[in-house]
């Protein structure tokens, strides 16, 4: 079933991990994609010779177990993704011709939940043999992962006709989070890029969207408590999401079985807010007087947690998800040590010179205003070197370089943690770089096993500075496939000569899928180009 790859592709990316991925006009770089394998590869795994055919006039999906509007919608959205698509006419074996397959059984055990969460369970049994296709899974959230794998089996013959081999796939997710981010304050996105972004999410098997939504550069998200801060920091009045639109991405994002986890980062990252909420940053001093500059948000301020506290007592109704990121990254001293409120504020909390005290003592008090409304937080890596006390349950992001170290320590703190360092998707470079991503291995760090349980996963990032509606998904499919794979498939999974053909089918099922996923393993062709 696998197809040759060039034997050059071999040596042209062990010169880009080493570090001399330099441009060698002369070879010929090429990787033939595979037919009918699975992106991201299940836990188990093996194919027939023997060949189904499928009519797509006959066939349909058939709920046997519990259902609900996930698994009817998933129905729906398969049966066009299989069998809706422009033809695809491949090389045709009549002799193996093994049955005709004219339903896939669904069968889910379990009533279906309502949102998904962290740690729900995805996993799933799929069978395609003689006797029927079969796919068992105790939640609908296996059912959508087992579906998808489903779909990448099949391939088109003809116009009508589809063919899928025998197949046995015991799968389920090595971690449990796994997450992609998207900045919506550098570059708004719109609405539908961003449900463009979800699908193709859903179809590497990714469970998280971590929404950067706003940042210093703009705040495009429409409060209802606190409107002029979209009004008055927001790009301008198109460039903003109002609440139904947020409602309606997070209601996409559902039927797909994706968790939305809003960013709303501070105190640092947050010159947005203040353009509409008085006094909520520090104002920066040259000698004795304000300097029209603003920094962090003013923690010395009681005005400052008034606020705080009702805009996140909205945020905990308006998105479902138990988690909220709460940032707490790259805080500068700069603007706090000009200003001598501050410095008077520091004197009586007996805080010395240590801006990193006053900066956990925000960040305390931040975290016990969220936990009021019954949330759980995520939170950058800094809030943990800042030594603030977190609650236990608190999901520490590590994101800087030298993780490894960063890892141990961190979980060394019995804090659950998540990788992104090695996933930074807005690095762009001449070449194929995902080999770099897919190399990249949550667990080697140094730590006991019990450590090593506390990683529950990790997340890509598309930060926004230069990308916007016209390149984020091009900029992003498939590199963060290659992630997906690394957060979904077994430790063992991790050769990249082996991936390419696999990539490479990946990537040009996007494609006839309608994504325009940029190419990533050189020379070649899809044999349906995007259009
Ligand atoms: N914005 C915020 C950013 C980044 C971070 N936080 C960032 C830092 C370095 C790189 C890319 C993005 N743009 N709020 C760090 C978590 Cl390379």
């Amino acid at each position: 079933m696998a197809k040759t790859v060039a034997l050059f592709l071999f040596v042209y990316v062990a010169g880009i991990v080493a570090g001399h991925g330099e441009y060698r006009g002369k070879e010929t770089v090429s990787v033939t994609a595979t037919l009918g394998m699975p992106w991201p590869m299940p836990q188990q795994y093996s194919s027939t010779q023997d060949l189904f055919t499928i009519n797509r006039n006959a066939f349909k999906f058939r709920a046997t177990g519990q259902s609900c509007d996930i698994l009817e919608s998933a129905f729906f959205r398969y049966q066009t993704i299989i069998f809706g698509l422009r033809e695809e006419v491949l090389k045709f074996h009549p002799k193996l011709r093994a049955g005709t397959l004219t339903e896939l059984d669904v069968n889910v055990k379990n009533k279906c939940d309502r949102y998904p969460y962290l740690g729900m369970d995805e996993s799933y049994n799929l069978t395609i043999a003689a006797s029927g296709a079969i796919l068992n899974s105790n939640s609908v959230w296996g059912a959508l992962r087992g579906i998808e794998t489903f779909s990448q089996l099949v391939l088109q013959q003809s116009t009508d006709m589809f063919s899928v081999n025998g197949t046995t796939v015991v799968d389920y997710p090595r971690f449990q989070h796994r997450g992609l981010l998207l900045d919506t304050s550098r570059h708004f996105l719109d609405v539908t890029i961003i449900k463009q972004n979800l699908l193709a999410m859903s179809q590497s098997k990714f469970n998280v969207f971590h929404w950067h939504i706003v940042d210093d550069q703009s705040f495009p998200y429409t409060s209802n408590n606190f409107p002029d801060m979209s009004k008055m920091g927001g790009y301008d009045s198109r460039h903003i999401y109002t609440q139904d639109q947020i409602a309606e991405i997070i209601e996409y994002a559902r039927i797909l079985g994706i968790r939305v986890v809003p960013e709303f980062d501070s105190p640092g990252h947050s010159q947005s807010w203040g353009k509409s909420i008085k006094d909520l940053l520090t104002k920066c001093y040259s000698g004795s007087k304000p300097n029209g500059q603003y920094g962090p948000i003013d923690p010395s301020l009681e005005s400052s947690y008034g606020f705080l506290a009702k805009f996140f007592a909205e945020i905990g109704k308006v998105f479902p998800d138990h988690y909220v990121h709460l940032g707490g990254d790259e805080v500068n001293f700069d603007c706090w040590k000009s200003n001598p409120n501050i410095t008077a504020f520091m004197k009586q909390k007996n805080f010395g010179t240590d801006y990193a005290k006053l900066e956990e003592y925000y960040v305390q008090r931040l975290l016990d205003i969220v936990s009021g409304v019954n949330k759980g937080y995520m939170i950058w890596q800094e809030v943990v070197d800042n030594n603030a006390k977190v609650k236990p349950d608190t999901i520490v992001e590590v994101w800087k370089g030298g993780y490894q170290a960063e890892m141990s320590k961190v979980t060394s703190l019995g804090y659950k943690t998540l990788l992104s360092s090695c996933w930074y998707l807005n690095y762009i470079s001449y070449g194929t770089d995902w080999p770099k991503y897919y190399s990249c291995e949550p667990y080697n760090f140094n730590g006991t096993a019990e450590q090593k349980k506390l990683v529950i996963g990790g997340e890509t990032c598309m930060w926004g500075e230069y990308v916007d509606n016209t390149n984020v998904i091009s900029r992003t499919w498939p590199r963060a496939s290659v992630v997906a794979e690394r957060l979904w498939s077994a430790q063992s999974v991790k050769d990249a000569t082996a991936a390419a053909p696999r990539l490479e089918e990946h990537r040009c099922r996007m494609i006839k899928r309608g994504f325009p996923a940029e190419s990533v393993n050189g020379p070649g062709y899809c044999p349906q180009e995007y259009s």
